[in-house]
Formats: C-alpha cells, sequence, structure tokens
C-alpha cells in the first residue's frame, strides 16, 4: 500500500483541503499522514470572521520525531500553505522523509479568479515558486500558474497564453505540469498534462457555477490515480468527470454553497475503480 503525507491546512469546515484529501485517498487505497500548516475555522472564502490558528512552530517537532522513527513516504502532497516560513520545513519533508523513488507532488492552492486567496502574500508567491521547482508533478490552476510565472492574469486562454505558462512552469524545474481550468472557448472547461514533450488536453462541457474545494478534490484524485499507476490522459478525463459530477450533485442545493456534495460521486468512483 502507498503512503502519502499531505501537508495543507486544516480547514475544519467547509469541504476542502485535509477535510477533502484524507478522504479521498483512503477510499481509493491510499494510506495517509498530515502535517497541518494551520487549522482554521472554516476556508477563506465566503465565510467571514474565520479563526486562524499558524502551526509552524510545531512543524519542525513533528519532523524531527519522525526522522528519529524512521519514517519515509511514497508522496508528498503539499496544498494550502499559510505562513511562507513553512517551505523550508518542506523542503526538509522532501530530503528527507521521502522514499528514494518517492513522488513530490505540489498544488500551490493559493489562488483563483485572477486573485491571491485573503490574507496570502507574494511571500507565499515565492515560496511556492521554490518547491514547484523541485516538484515531480505540480497542479497550479490558471491563476496560480499566471502568479508563478509573473504572467499577466487572462480570462481567455489562446495557445500562446497556455503555451507560455506551460513552458514556463517546467521551466521553473517541475517535471510534470497539470495546469487545470483551462477553457478552449466560453463553453469548455479541462486540463492539460505537459511533461516537457507532450500535451494531454481534456476538455469537457463548462457547467457555469463554481464550488470551493474543487481543486484540493481534483488533486486528491489525480494523485490517487498517479499512485495507483493510472496513465495521465484516462487520469485527467476521471478527474475531470469526477467534479463535473460533484458539481451537478450539489447544484440546487442551496445549503451546500460552501462546497460540492462529492461524498456520493466517491462512493460510485470507488465502485467502478
Ligand atoms: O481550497 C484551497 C484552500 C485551502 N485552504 C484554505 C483556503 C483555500 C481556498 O480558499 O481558504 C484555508
Amino acid at each position: 500500500m502507498k503512503k502519502v503525507l499531505t501537508i495543507q491546512d486544516i480547514s475544519c469546515y467547509g469541504g476542502c483541503s485535509t477535510t477533502v484529501a484524507l478522504p479521498i485517498l483512503s477510499a481509493l487505497g491510499i494510506e495517509t499522514a498530515i502535517l497541518p500548516s494551520a487549522i482554521l475555522s472554516t476556508h477563506t472564502a465566503g465565510f467571514k470572521d474565520f479563526t486562524f490558528l499558524d502551526l509552524t512552530d510545531e512543524m519542525p517537532k513533528i519532523i524531527e520525531h519522525w526522522k528519529r522513527e524512521g519514517i519515509k513516504f511514497d508522496c508528498i502532497y503539499t496544498g494550502y500553505i499559510g505562513n511562507p516560513k513553512q517551505f523550508d520545513y518542506i523542503i526538509d519533508c522532501k530530503e528527507n522523509l521521502l522514499k528514494e523513488d518517492g513522488l513530490f507532488i505540489v498544488d500551490p492552492a493559493m489562488a483563483d479568479n485572477g486573485k491571491l486567496y485573503p490574507g496570502l502574500t507574494d511571500e507565499i508567491v515565492e515560496g511556492m515558486k521554490k518547491i514547484v521547482g523541485i516538484a515531480d508533478y505540480i497542479l497550479p490552476n490558471i491563476t496560480e500558474a499566471s502568479f508563478l510565472t509573473n504572467t499577466k492574469y487572462q480570462e481567455e486562454h489562446d495557445d500562446y497564453y497556455i503555451n507560455g505558462l506551460l513552458v514556463d512552469l517546467y521551466r521553473l524545474g517541475a517535471r510534470h505540469v497539470i495546469l487545470t481550468g483551462y477553457q478552449d472557448d466560453p463553453e469548455s472547461l479541462g486540463a492539460i498534462a505537459y511533461d516537457g514533450f507532450t500535451k494531454t488536453t481534456i476538455l469537457k462541457e463548462k457547467i457555469d457555477k463554481m464550488y470551493h474545494g474543487t481543486g484540493d478534490i481534483f488533486s486528491s484524485i489525480v494523485i490517487a490515480n498517479i499512485l495507483n499507476g493510472v496513465d495521465i490522459k484516462t487520469n485527467l478525463d476521471l478527474a475531470t468527470d469526477f467534479i463535473i459530477d460533484a458539481i451537478n450533485n450539489t447544484i440546487g442545493d442551496d445549503d451546500h454553497n460552501y462546497g460540492t456534495k462529492y461524498e456520493e460521486i466517491l462512493k460510485k468512483y470507488k465502485e467502478k475503480a
């Protein structure tokens, strides 16, 4: 059984980050461990006055204990990081807690719709660039890709803009780029994988409704599929369908606007896998 360490926040309520990564990875047969970067009462999009407990000081203590125990992981998956001091600890984890053939996967969860998430600064962007540069896989959305490559964010995605983002992300050092939120035209939405040679594009019909946490759900599905040996085209196809199904399952439930009702979709997905 593959063992993943995920480093990201615990948003106690709201259906994102650790609370979606753990059930998805577990359901798909992956053992999980967590190194929480912060504890928030909710995610930061759409809730007011959320609490934020920074766990930076706890991180080196946990890491040192794991080193003494000789604990190693097949994959380290990083997400939302609320304090730029944590990037050095993340690099320490990659160097000392990842098996030799293990995968270091970065979802630079820091921005959407052209803007950084509330409270995040340029220092977070600079730290993300450092870990993106040593990653086996990265999973930015278009906004995050624009921040990481100092490219002006565009809502319309022509080939020049998209190819520029893919090449610049690859040049930062990431071995595989998986760019999400790609729109070929206003009616489509999908993802593109690029490994320096080959571009694999998956496009689906766009659903005109945005939910929070879908980036984290997408990353968790893609990472589980990578670890389970699923090829990249099938992987992106399955993961985009999962998100579409999760969104469709939530539309119409006005009490659930903070995130998707993905659990029933996960149950069916698991039965098929
Ligand atoms: O889904 C990304 C994410 C993770 N964690 C926190 C967030 C967000 C996005 O807003 O606020 C705390």
